[in-house]
């Protein structure tokens, strides 16, 4: 690995749309391969977050979403290189996962190795038909150093997912959606309206309430019970100390709020 260099702008799109700031890859012609370019640059763009984004939109250009790592960057890269450059995905990776506000991936076409473990690491995700997931790493004759190995299992089962490296299993957007990986399943085209539509219903929650999701959720999970209910007691005492949620609840009980309806 070669001392970082400056920020490319062209690598990563960044645009805002109200509450909501859309990340696209944009490195169409290596179909969004990964170098240390594109995730030094997604890495800066998760990295102080303006205050009034509520919610992040996460899409690749081109005709997929992403081809994993950069495998030309990979051939002269020693052992401990190695471990560097893959802490340095772990440390890109947790400021996705543990961002202040939720992140959607909106994908089609390849979304395979390093592609995956991006995914993986946002809340949720919007897939078009032409989605698939792949992990190619076994055929490479490589291992997942994106956190695959922690976040994919408890998307999908130890199981599968060594079932997707050992024999190079690729599941496409409705078999994914079986899986766990796919939240949402569109028609091809229509993935990032969704997305975008999906941001938009996320950045009216409370803020506070958003972050508790993102932040508190899956560290509870992750707790023995006795610990996870105790946190989560705190947490939802923090939640209903907010004045937006004092108000929000005053509204529903005076009849000035959305009731719950079936989509
Ligand atoms: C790449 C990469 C890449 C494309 N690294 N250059 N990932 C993989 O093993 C997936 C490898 N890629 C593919 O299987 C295919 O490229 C795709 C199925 C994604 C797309 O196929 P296609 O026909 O649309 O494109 P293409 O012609 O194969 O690729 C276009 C160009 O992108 C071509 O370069 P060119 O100079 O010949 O035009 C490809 O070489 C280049 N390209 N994918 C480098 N991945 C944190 S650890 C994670 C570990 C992993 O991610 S392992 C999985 C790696």
């Amino acid at each position: 690995m070669d001392t970082p260099s400056p920020i490319d702008p062209d690598l990563l799109r960044v645009e805002r749309d109200g509450p909501i700031l859309h990340l696209r890859l944009n490195r169409p012609v290596k179909r969004n391969a990964v170098n240390d370019g594109l995730i030094l640059a997604i890495d800066h763009a998760f990295t102080g977050i303006a205050s009034d984004v509520r919610c992040i939109v996460l899409s690749g250009e081109g005709q997929h979403f992403c081809a994993g790592l950069d495998l030309s960057e990979l051939s002269e890269r020693t052992v401990y290189e190695g471990v560097l450059h893959s802490r340095m995905w772990h440390a890109t990776l947790e400021k996705v996962q543990y961002a202040p506000v939720p992140v959607i991936a909106v994908l089609h076409g390849a979304t395979i190795g390093g592609g995956l473990e991006i995914a993986a690491a946002a809340h949720i995700r919007v897939a078009e038909r032409s989605a698939y997931y792949g992990l190619p790493e076994g055929q490479r004759g490589i291992f997942v150093g994106g956190g695959g190995s922690m976040r994919l299992p408890r998307l999908i089962g130890t199981s599968r997912m060594a079932d997707m490296m050992l024999t190079g299993r690729v599941f496409d957007a409705e078999e994914g959606q079986q899986a766990g990986l796919t939240n949402y399943l569109v028609a091809e085209g229509e993935g990032l309206a969704k997305g975008m539509a999906l941001a938009q219903k996320v950045s009216t929650n409370a803020p506070l309430s958003n972050f508790a999701v993102i932040q508190a959720l899956p560290r509870i999970a992750e707790l023995p019970p006795s610990e996870g209910l105790f946190v989560e007691s705190l947490v939802a005492a923090i939640a209903q100390g907010d004045p937006t949620a004092k108000e929000r609840i005053r509204a529903f009980l005076e009849g000035r709020a959305a009731k719950v309806a079936k989509s």
